[in-house]
């Protein structure tokens, strides 16, 4: 398990339908943002961090009800983290991926380190993304999106915590 609370809630977010009540406009334009996030926080300080939690791979059976969304394979790369803005934790973000996914270009999300997903994701241009689906753990917003890059998929869990500029 996780030793950070944030990152502990990315387990209890309730997934919406269409029948959930919508976020207001400017919250809606963070939560449908094509792009990436870590570059849409830069522009709200000076620097954005990130921090690790669990990396590495999970079998099958530890990944949770979220492996419904990916395709099926014995075991999955699952990366948390926690993205901060001038220090503050901003974002707590998971990602999952089949093992079987990780060849070729893909490989390179194994070696992220502490650079944030986005800069690899979003480096040549505007990777297929599926859907946004938007959710809600207690007040916080989250929403999650499963992308294609070179017809792999890769599902991106965001928490938005309650210092991202977002709530303002
Ligand atoms: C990461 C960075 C993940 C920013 C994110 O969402 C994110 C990461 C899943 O570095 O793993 O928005």
């Amino acid at each position: 398990m996780t030793d950070d609370p944030y990152i502990a809630c990315l387990a209890s977010i309730h997934w919406h339908n269409d029948d959930a009540p919508p976020p207001d406009a400017a919250q809606r334009d963070w939560l449908l943002e094509q792009g990436s996030m870590t570059l849409r926080f830069e522009q709200h300080c000076r620097k954005v961090t990130v921090r690790r939690g669990r990396e590495g791979y999970f079998p099958a059976s530890a990944v949770g009800p979220e492996i419904t969304l990916l395709p099926v394979c014995d075991r999955y790369w699952l990366r948390e983290v926690i993205l901060y803005g001038d220090g503050q934790p901003w974002l707590a973000g998971r990602t999952l991926i089949p093992a079987s996914a990780l060849i070729g270009a893909e490989w390179a999300l194994t070696t992220l380190g502490d650079t944030p997903l986005g800069k690899w994701l979003f480096r040549d241009d505007m990777p297929v993304r599926d859907y946004i689906q938007l959710g809600k753990m207690k007040s916080l917003w989250a929403r999650r999106s499963c992308f294609r890059p070179s017809g792999k998929s890769l599902l991106l869990t965001e928490l938005f915590l309650p210092d991202a500029p977002l709530y303002r």
